[in-house]
């Protein structure tokens, strides 16, 4: 039985997982930093507990400060939230070893799937479709260049330590490819202390999309769907839907049961998802598994119903999942727009401040997940995302018109932010033919013009 929880994050996702808590009557612990002793995660939590300075490696990311903390409040288990410890295997590790029940995967399944050319194998084990590469690392310039040579330019370099874009280089031939290998290796020892690099074929212009995954600790693992998320700028996602306009009902079912051999074949447990490639042809293929509860997975609980942070701490109590896969129903159509601090006009800029005036949407089809009020300074100090627009609605063009008028009704004034950029994205008619792929936000901002994404805020 989990009584009390610490929850090892700030921002919007804390507070998420506060509210799951209290529904769950379950007592929960705020750790924070300096920075954040205003923050809505502190004041509504039962207890709080500041672990340092403002900058994450003095407090967010301090393992050994977040496990005290827990001793001294006597806390049965740790939400890690996202970013941050969330898929730290020594954390989990550290946490297991002192008999605190770590909510999600295992420390040994988060070290596994931490490991891309490791998951890889994984995925072929479970007879999932991969893309065509180097058979594990490659350490060797001679071999690298031989097995590229095989498999065909453009071929994509990989670092196994990465994942979510860090650590990639591109190759358009052998010339440009040996100077990339290289460069690959130095900075994936310099950014991870793994220098270890693996090679795929380059997959142009794909879709991104995305599996929730639930698994018990009783071995029953289950699919909720899929997110699409190819919207995104610099590997960071900006608008996520569900369900993906380019999933017929059998590519679903079939990228689903995909998704949960994966899970079942490294015995994951928790929360998760399961990142697919989909290319020009409707070909998938596995690229990586995130073994922790994600920023969108809002998304995939408006669509299916399910409360996934209930569900995640439920789980991590023992209990089963009484589901079956026919119970999961994808019942509308779901967007997320990401309202970050952020100029869009200046190359998306951070920009942090205080929020001087805020006011949300609301009405029917409407949810937002923020800690944000009026009053509250967005620090420098971490990520600029300040809140998370949901809507749904029967069809994706009463979520897409729902969510123009949602963006128009939010008023946050003090700081800039993405509002204007995705208010433009959903009167894109690109985007509004569903047709989006990876490039999409480079070729709508080519197209563009910068004074779209300001607003008038003399009214
Ligand atoms: C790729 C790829 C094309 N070919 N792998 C970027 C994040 C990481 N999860 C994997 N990524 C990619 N891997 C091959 N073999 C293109 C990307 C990629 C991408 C993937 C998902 C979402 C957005 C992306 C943007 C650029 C590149």
């Amino acid at each position: 039985m989990i009584q009390k929880i610490l929850i090892a994050n700030r921002g919007e996702i804390a507070l998420r997982i506060v509210r799951a808590c209290r529904e769950l009557n379950i007592r929960t612990l705020a750790v924070y930093s300096e920075a954040d002793e205003q923050s809505l995660h502190v004041q509504l939590a039962d207890e709080a507990i500041c672990i340092g300075p403002a900058p994450s490696s003095e407090s967010y990311l301090k393992a050994d400060r977040i496990i005290s903390a827990a001793e001294i409040a006597d806390v049965d288990a740790i939400h890690p939230g996202f970013g941050f410890l969330s898929e730290n295997a020594e954390f989990a590790e550290q946490c297991e070893s002192c008999n605190i029940k770590f909510i999600g995967p295992k420390s040994e399944t988060i070290r596994l799937m931490g490991d891309k050319a490791m998951a890889k194998e994984v995925a072929k084990r479970a007879k999932a479709p991969t893309i065509p590469g180097s058979d594990g690392p490659v350490s060797s310039e001679v071999e690298a260049v031989k097995i590229a040579k095989e498999i065909g330019f453009p071929v994509i370099i990989k670092a196994v330590a990465g994942g979510g874009g860090k650590g990639m280089r591109l190759a358009h031939n052998a010339m440009a490819f040996a100077k990339e290998f290289n460069t690959a290796r130095q900075e994936a020892e310099k950014a991870f202390g793994n220098g270890d690099v693996y090679i795929e074929k380059y997959i142009e212009e794909p879709r991104h999309i995305e599996f929730q995954i639930l698994a018990d600790e009783h071995g029953k693992v289950l699919h909720l769907g899929e997110r699409d998320c190819s919207v995104q700028r610099r590997y960071q996602k900006l608008i996520e839907e569900a369900p993906s306009p380019y999933l017929d009902d059998k590519l679903r079912a079939k990228m689903g049961a995909a998704a949960v051999r994966i899970a079942e074949e490294c015995g994951y447990q928790n929360a998760g998802t399961v990142e697919f490639l989909v290319d020009k042809n409707g070909d998938f293929y596995f690229i990586e598994m995130n073994a922790r509860i994600q920023v969108e997975h809002g998304v995939t609980e408006e669509v299916t119903g399910l409360d996934l942070v209930k569900r995640q701490i439920r789980i991590a109590s023992g209990e089963k999942l009484e589901l079956e896969q026919k119970d999961i129903k994808i019942l509308r159509h779901c967007i997320e727009c990401r309202i970050n601090a952020e100029d869009p006009t200046r190359n998306f800029a951070p920009c942090p401040g205080e929020v001087k005036f805020y006011y949300t949407p609301g009405g029917h089809g409407v949810r937002i997940d923020s800690h944000v009020y009026q009053g509250y300074h967005v620090p420098p100090h971490y990520d600029s995302m300040v809140a998370k627009l949901m809507v749904y609605g029967r069809t994706r063009e009463v979520a897409m018109d729902r969510m123009y008028r949602a963006l128009n009704e939010y008023m946050i004034r003090g700081i800039r932010t993405t509002i204007p950029f995705c208010a433009a994205v959903m009167k894109d008619p690109v985007f509004r033919s569903g047709d989006v792929t990876t490039k999409y936000i480079e070729e709508f901002l080519s197209r563009t013009p910068r004074d779209v994404f300001t607003i008038d805020d003399s009214m």
